[in-house]
């Protein structure tokens, strides 16, 4: 059943001015708005509606597609955009092949939606021009965006920070509600004046979701810097736990982003009657690039990984399943790896 989130009009133009504020935007912003419309990020982060209120220009382009987004690009002098990093990652290859000539008017490149790998955020800092912006949001409210000024580290390796100064961040342990030591890893709660309390009218979402002074639980695993940024762990949800161990799908996808095959990666549990589950690897690679899970296994190995993290299966696929807003769809590919697995 979806949940409602009531936002107000009131709470989502305090969303788009106080994101407005940090990705310099005026009347000679073009934006381009390839993402659905009705998504907050392309919406009001600060999107369609920032960019109006600014006195700028928006481009609607139906399609994120890499030859007809760059085109766009070209042919209206963009300046901003919103991509989730399955684009990014698109745009790069393309850009690899065709140059980045077309995208020279580009100041402000926005990334969000799902975990951006350091790996392809380096890249996408070392190759396009303009500005990299992580913006790590959610339709509940809490927006956070590394700053166009951040040190290359914080805009490769974090997710940013809320951009209002009430919004509230608290860090918690998952199975005792305390608050985390510094440093450590905890879901991340919130509260702030664009968040609502409650979603509309769904008391039973609301226990799980909301604690009872309103505070949000994302469900999102963070980690707090020393300067205050968040770096995005994983998912609560999204945890392989293998024979007791767990095992954070997004580090691992961090790492075989590091394997110059992989352009796209998944991980997710697989059933296994030892281990209860295992680690599968889905990943498209890369044109003329082959990739065998030995390989994989080896270069963990290389890099310090522990054992019980590399990968017991590898998958490689022309394509991953993905979202309306462009997410890869893990419910989808674990459904998709049910199917091909044998009956056990
Ligand atoms: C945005 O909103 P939703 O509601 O579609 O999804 C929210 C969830 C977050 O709780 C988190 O799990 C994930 O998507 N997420 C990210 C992320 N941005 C969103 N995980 C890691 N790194 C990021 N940068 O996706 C959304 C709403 C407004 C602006 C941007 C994204």
């Amino acid at each position: 059943m979806p949940k409602l989130i009531a936002r107000t009009h009131d709470d989502y133009l305090c969303n788009v001015r106080e994101t407005a504020r940090h990705t310099a935007l005026g009347d000679d912003t073009v934006y381009l708005g390839t993402l659905p419309l009705g998504h907050n990020f392309p919406l009001a982060c600060p999107g369609i509606l920032g960019t109006l209120i600014a006195g700028g220009t928006i481009v609607p382009l139906t399609s994120p597609h890499p030859e007809r987004a760059f085109a766009a690009i070209e042919r209206f002098g963009v300046t901003h955009t919103a991509a989730v990093p399955a684009v990014v990652a698109a745009w790069l290859d393309h850009a690899a092949s065709a140059g980045v000539g077309q995208l020279s008017s580009l100041r402000v490149l926005q990334v969000g939606g799902a975990r951006l790998a350091d790996e392809l955020a380096a890249r996408a800092v070392a190759l396009l021009p303009g500005r990299l912006q992580q913006v790590f949001g959610m339709a509940e409210g809490l927006i956070n965006v590394t700053r166009l000024d951040d040190p290359v580290e914080v805009v490769v390796g974090t997710q940013g920070r809320p951009v209002c100064e009430a919004d509230e961040v608290r860090i918690v342990d998952e199975e005792s509600g305390r608050l985390v030591a510094p440093g450590e890893p905890g879901v991340l709660l919130t509260r702030g004046p664009y968040t609502p309390r409650g979603y509309y009218r769904a008391p039973e979402a609301n226990e799980r979701s909301f604690t009872p002074d309103g505070w949000y639980i994302s469900g999102d695993i963070v980690v707090r810097t020393p300067e205050g940024n968040l770096v995005v762990a994983g998912r609560s949800k999204d945890m392989i736990n293998r024979g007791g161990e767990n095992i954070s799908a997004e580090e691992i996808e961090n790492l075989a982003y590091r394997l110059p095959a992989v352009r796209l990666a998944a991980a997710v549990a697989m059933p296994d009657p030892q281990l209860g589950e295992r680690v599968c690897l889905f990943a498209v690679l890369h044109d003329e690039h082959a990739l065998e899970l030995d390989h994989v296994r080896t270069a963990f190995q290389e890099w310090g990984v522990a054992a019980f993290k590399h990968p017991d299966r590898l998958e490689t696929v022309t394509e991953l399943p993905l979202t309306k807003v462009g997410k890869i769809d893990k419910k989808a590919l674990r459904e998709q790896l049910l199917t091909s697995l044998p009956a056990s």
